[in-house]
């Protein structure tokens, strides 16, 4: 827990009630210092008005207050930071020059901050739609931003089109909705008539798109970039981040009932981990390959809708990030952070991805709209933590203009305090690479690939996963109004894979099925399966960062709780009381428990597992709730592990489960806490 942050339950921070003014409280001023003697009521003649125009206190309040909000991110508006550091595991000098790379156990700090795509500000965590993960390294040669996603391609080849693609996902211009969804129309018709979209597209249908957490999410650089040594040897790079706790989604229906149960799902979770001192950690990985591999490649390494299975070059893990520190104030931090490609640090180097050359610009042309003038650096979570020497100056809100009388180069003036100098020999320098060529606009023959590596992803799926994508399909496809769309993406999944298609296409009840799309390039069968592409093949085990949901009555079996709770914390687990009021509920052995939640308020979406701990009487209590039925009915069908004892079966009856209790309802007469709670390290159980 940091110094700074107590959590303090439901009611975070400074969640103390208003205490009138006192000796403690220091006097309220104006923005301009003057003291204030009342807060409350407006400069009025008389007692009832009118109000007079000199109240420069009223009008000074409203006049901030009007101005309080600056243009949302035009894309992903809805995100959640935090500090934390970077800790190197080894020196990489062979590799870079970088500097964060150098020194074995070099902790240097950053700021994380992880959003969804297409929803605005405020729409609900759970949409399914691509995570941001973009990560700001405050190093000693300047700030490093590696600006990434939890998906390691992308939707399009050239930054031309990326207004285009976030058009037509975002809300449909004449009508202002669907929020935060690609459920419509003008997203699949853009997706059906853009190929080269295939590959992110099955990415966007996994669960990848709905993660349980982004505690639980990998990041992935997308791009391939460079890294340069001291001696200007380069190799290409491609960046991962691996979470520790493990990848892990939530199933499609949990989501739905999510965004309705707590549209801050994400952000409370994380808020909560770091504020119990369960930091989250990534470890961050690279891929590195020379000019050799690329050649020998089976795709172009600068096309920036293919990756390289982890199989063909495994990912080198270099060091970890934990996040440990909450934001002190969301608007300063998280809203005003200002993500850019383009910084980055000597020892590393851009590619010409196309993709990334457009990123290039976008980042700070959109910045300097967003937060007002091109002085955001100034902003303390922009600002370098290293020095900065140059002539910049003036501009909006300028606070830190350089000293002295010397501002231009080259100048003649000694004195080297506020008179700095570029360095040719440790500055940025790009790498020498010889370019020559036409001018044109032209999509190169080796970007030509649309569907071979959608195959690959697809076939690396286990059968759940597979019928997963399959329904978000379906689901997606079938919020969209024109047949024609709907058969369009039907005959760019006969491309990926026939038996796939025909699922979907029946899924869609299309009477007939199209004919496969015109391809480019025909899709190659010959790509093997990669392991690496699949979460279910790579399950944690754990239940640590998790979250049991235990109903409890009142005369529940004291030892019961104690043990399971006991075994929880020794798993590094969490778990929340759910109870007919939020009064809480008292034991069999007389100790009062506080709730967290109310049934109502506390659905079982909230929760990876639960666990009914009831009398008889208070069983037959909750099955009169239907909230209390969905609690066990919802958790049945969404996979879930459910602990309860023969007192419970009221409940379960009432929920229609009796015949339906499979060997994912664990008995906690026959089963021991501790084998519950290992038991729930597979956290679903999946042969339901
Ligand atoms: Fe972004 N993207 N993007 N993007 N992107 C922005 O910058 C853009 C792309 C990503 O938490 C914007 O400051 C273009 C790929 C993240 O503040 C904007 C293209 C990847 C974030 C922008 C892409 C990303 C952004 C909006 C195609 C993964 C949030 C606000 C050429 C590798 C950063 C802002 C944060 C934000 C442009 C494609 C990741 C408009 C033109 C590929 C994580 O500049």
């Amino acid at each position: 827990m940091t110094e700074s942050f107590k959590y303090a339950g439901n009611k975070g921070k400074g969640g103390e009630l208003h205490q009138p003014a006192s000796d403690t409280h220091p006097t309220m001023t104006t923005a301009q210092g003057c003291p204030v003697s009342d807060d409350q009521n407006s400069l009025k003649v008389g007692t009832r008005g009118p109000g007079l125009l000199e109240d420069q206190v009223l009008r000074e309040k409203l006049f901030h207050f009007d101005h309080e909000r600056i243009p949302e991110r035009v894309v992903h508006a809805r995100g959640y930071g935090a500090h934390g550091y970077f800790e190197t595991y080894e020196s990489l000098e062979d590799l870079t020059s970088a500097d964060i790379f150098q020194r074995k156990g070099e902790k240097t700090p950053v700021f994380a901050r992880f959003s969804t795509v297409a929803g605005n500000k405020g729409s609900p965590d759970l949409a399914r739609d691509v995570r941001g993960f973009a990560v700001k390294f405050y190093t000693q040669q300047g700030n490093w931003d590696l600006v990434g996603n939890n998906i390691p391609v992308f939707f399009i080849q050239d930054a031309m089109k990326f207004p285009d693609l976030i058009h037509s996902a975002k809300a449909e211009p004449d009508r202002g909705f669907p929020q935060a969804q690609t459920a419509h129309d003008n997203f699949w018709d853009f997706i059906s008539l853009t190929p080269e979209s295939m590959h992110m597209v099955m990415w966007a249908m996994s669960d990848r798109a709905i993660p349980r957490s982004l505690r639980f999410m990998e990041g992935f650089g997308v791009h391939t970039f460079k890294m340069i040594n001291a001696q200007g040897a380069e190799k290409f790079v491609k960046f991962h981040w691996k979470p520790k706790g493990g990848v892990q989604s939530v199933v499609w229906n949990e989501a739905l009932k999510l965004n309705g149960a707590d549209p801050d799902f994400h952000r409370r979770d994380m808020w909560q981990a770091i504020g119990q001192g369960d930091y989250p950690e990534w470890e961050l990985g690279v891929q590195v390959f020379d000019q050799e591999f690329a050649d020998s490649f089976e795709f172009d390494v600068f096309d920036a809708t293919k990756l390289i299975p982890e199989e063909q070059v495994p990912v080198k893990i270099i060091g970890r990030m934990v996040l440990d520190r909450v934001v002190d104030n969301f608007f300063a931090e998280t809203e005003q952070v200002a993500f850019c490609t383009q910084n980055i640090v000597p020892g590393l180097d851009f590619t010409p991805d196309p993709l990334l050359q457009g990123r290039n610009f976008s980042y700070l042309d959109t910045q300097v709209k967003r937060l007002g003038g091109p002085n955001f650096t100034h902003i303390p979570v922009n600002a370098p933590k290293c020095p900065m020497r140059h002539f910049q100056q003036d501009g909006h809100m300028a606070m830190n203009n350089p000293k002295g009388r010397v501002n231009y180069e080259p100048n003649s003036w000694e004195g080297a305090e506020h008179n700095p100098r570029a360095c040719p020999a440790h500055g940025f320098k790009s790498s020498s690479e010889s370019m020559s060529g036409d001018k044109l606009r032209y999509r190169s023959e080796t970007f030509a690939d649309h569907y071979s590596q959608a195959r690959q992803f697809y076939i690396s799926q286990t059968d759940i996963e597979q019928a997963h994508m399959q329904n978000a399909l379906v689901f997606e496809l079938s919020k969209v109004e024109h047949l024609a769309i709907r058969e369009r993406m039907v005959s760019h999944l006969l491309n990926i894979d026939q038996t796939f298609a025909k699922k979907v296409g029946k899924g869609l009840g299309l009477k007939t099925m199209p004919k496969a799309a015109e391809a480019a390039q025909k899709t190659r069968q010959d790509l093997p399966v990669s392991d690496a592409l699949s979460m279910l093949k790579n399950p944690p085990n754990t239940f640590k960062g998790r979250k049991l949901g235990i109903l409890l009555t009142d005369g529940a079996d004291a030892d019961l709780f104690a043990d399971i709770t006991l075994a929880l914390k020794k798993e590094g687990a969490n778990y929340e009381v759910v109870a007919p009021t939020v009064g809480g509920v008292t034991l069999s052995n007389d100790e009062f428990i506080p709730a967290q939640q109310v049934i109502d308020g506390g659905p079982s979406v909230l929760y990876d597992a639960v666990l009914v701990l009831v009398t008889k009487d208070g069983a037959k209590q909750l099955a009169k709730i239907p909230e209390a039925k969905d609690f066990v009915s919802d958790a049945h069908a969404h996979m879930k592990f459910i602990g309860h004892t023969a007192a419970a079966m009221p409940l379960i009856k009432a929920a229609g489960l009796i015949d339906k209790i499979d060997a994912g309802w664990l008995d906690l007469e026959s089963t021991k806490p501790k084998s519950f709670v290992k038991q729930l390290r597979n956290l679903r159980f999946w042969q339901r």
